[in-house]
């Protein structure tokens, strides 16, 4: 197909003899086009976009995504490569249009390397993120990327994501922990990039042009990550704290007391608690009290031998004192600890039972954090009654899921209806403090068009250049990101 300046998608079926090509290379286990087996691949995980698509591609090796790559591009068939089918900005979902290959890479799932003496693993993109955590333990090393969606998330996804997660104030984004890729170019070449180094300054670094471009530039088929030393030692307390800005001064003195071993820093407003305790069922009540202000960090540390226990504590009890902490509890035990943990991920499930909400994955410079948030609730207090603000998230590095619940009893289509305006205030305040408004989720399809308008001009027409010289057709993921 001619290039259509449509990315392909007014293409609406795929030509048989194409199909019969792909199905070829791809051997009989390789592919599917049942109607059950497609079904939770074409819905993205909060249920806002549906697609269809004309194959289902499930390729077990490198070359046979370059040979399905070569066919398309020849043809000039779209491709949408997926992994755990977790994005958040609906970046994994094909159109409606049925003219597209969904490329899958859950077959891809080999751990082909953990080094450790290197510090690194070697990995393809189909490894769901759990299994490289453990793949890494098993030789006392740790990978620090975690998040909420990590029992079902894929290492490819992750990286084409820029995924984020609890742990990046100490060990860095996603794109921190990539040392090397391996991608399959829109035409089918394949990149190399499996490089294990350190330090390498051999002019542009390749790697990042796709790691988060959402499957838009390439597929990536492989990674070199790193690894770190397994903590041996973990203390982790919630802390109710006297304001918002205490959270900065609390943030400071983890820091400093820890040796900068803090992991973890995530504040979690009180009414989010409070939806968890009354809507998620093995949610344990931590403290007491209800607080309007709470954080949950933890360190993590080399030595056994409750030394960062100490330290937590004796960190805790001037805080304490110097009025910026008001209540606290201190894991004692590993289950005290994946309970408190416990009630981090249930203050995302808890929100669906109190009606529609309206989300945001914004970051601030960390000091302005406060700012941020008392700012919004303000304006969003003024512009609906009864609107009912719902941050939580990442404190330490700056992003706040400023997520905002609908008010008691209000029809929740009619809320959402307001989505637009929502999102302009939270998001100009976001800009005015020079934040982004995508921290970690990505842009996928629900933040394309709202990108146009915080990035500059020149941003995007380089943006657009880099897809078109990588991707002249705009057939890798079209629509995602950019609007071709
Ligand atoms: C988290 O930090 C995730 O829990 C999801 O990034 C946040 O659903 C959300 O808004
Ligand atoms: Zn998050």
């Amino acid at each position: 197909m001619a290039p259509d300046g449509n990315g392909g998608r007014a293409q609406k079926s795929v030509a048989d003899e194409v199909l019969n090509k792909l199905k070829d290379i791809l051997g009989p286990k390789g592919w599917s086009q049942d109607a059950d087996t497609l079904a939770p691949l074409l819905v993205d995980t909060r249920g806002y976009y549906h697609g269809a698509c004309a194959l289902l591609a499930r390729p077990e090796t490198t070359e046979q995504v370059a040979a399905i790559m070569k066919v398309c591009h020849e043809a000039g068939v779209p491709v949408v490569p997926q992994g755990g089918n977790t994005s958040r900005v609906g970046s994994a979902t094909p159109d409606e249009s049925g003219g597209t290959i969904l490329l899958s890479l859950a077959r891809m799932n080999t751990v082909r390397e953990v080094d450790p003496v290197d510090y690194t693993m070697t990995v393809e993109a189909g490894c769901v993120l759990k299994d490289l955590q453990d793949a890494a333990e098993a030789k006392d090393r740790l990978f620090p990327l975690s998040l909420g969606a990590e029992g079902s998330c894929m290492i490819g996804g992750n990286i084409a994501s820029n995924a984020g997660g609890i742990n990046v104030l100490r060990y860095g984004n996603t794109r921190d922990l990539v040392l090397g890729l391996e991608v399959v170019l829109p035409n089918g070449e394949i990149w190399n990039g499996l490089r294990r180094l350190r330090k390498d300054n051999t002019g542009y670094d390749l790697k990042q042009w796709f790691i988060g471009s959402e499957g838009t530039l390439g597929i990536v088929t492989a990674a070199v990550l790193k690894l770190f030393p397994l903590p041996k030692e973990r203390a982790t307390a919630l802390c109710a704290i006297r304001d918002l800005d205490a959270c900065l001064d609390l943030l400071a003195r983890a820091r400093a007391a820890s040796g900068d071993a803090l992991s973890s820093f995530e504040l979690l407003a009180g009414i989010t608690l409070d939806f968890a305790y009354q809507h998620v069922d093995s949610a344990k009540r931590a403290m007491e009290g209800s607080y309007d202000w709470n954080v949950l960090f933890e360190f993590s540390g080399l030595e056994p031998g409750h030394r960062m226990n100490d330290a937590l504590e004796t960190m805790l009890e001037k805080a304490f004192e110097d009025g910026v902490v008001i209540d606290a509890v201190i894991a004692q035990s590993e289950q005290q600890r994946a309970d408190i943990w416990f009630l981090r991920e249930a203050v995302v499930e808890a929100q669906a039972a109190e009606g529609a909400s309206i989300k945001h994955d914004v970051s601030v410079p960390v000091s302005k954090v406060p700012e941020f948030i008392n700012r919004s609730n303000e304006a969003l207090h003024d512009f609906m009654e009864g609107i009912r603000p719902y941050p939580f998230g990442h404190v330490g590095d700056g992003n706040i899921h400023y997520n905002v619940t609908q008010p008691a009893g209000m029809d929740a289509d009619a809320y959402m209806a307001a989505a637009p305006e929502i999102h302009d205030i939270v998001h100009g305040i976001t800009a005015d403090l020079n934040g982004s408004i995508s921290a970690e989720h990505g842009i996928g399809q629900l933040k394309r068009e709202e990108l146009k308008r915080y990035k500059t001009k020149l941003e995007l027409d380089l943006m657009r250049q880099l897809k078109s010289m990588l991707d002249p057709q705009g057939l890798m993921n079209p629509g995602k990101v950019l609007d071709i």
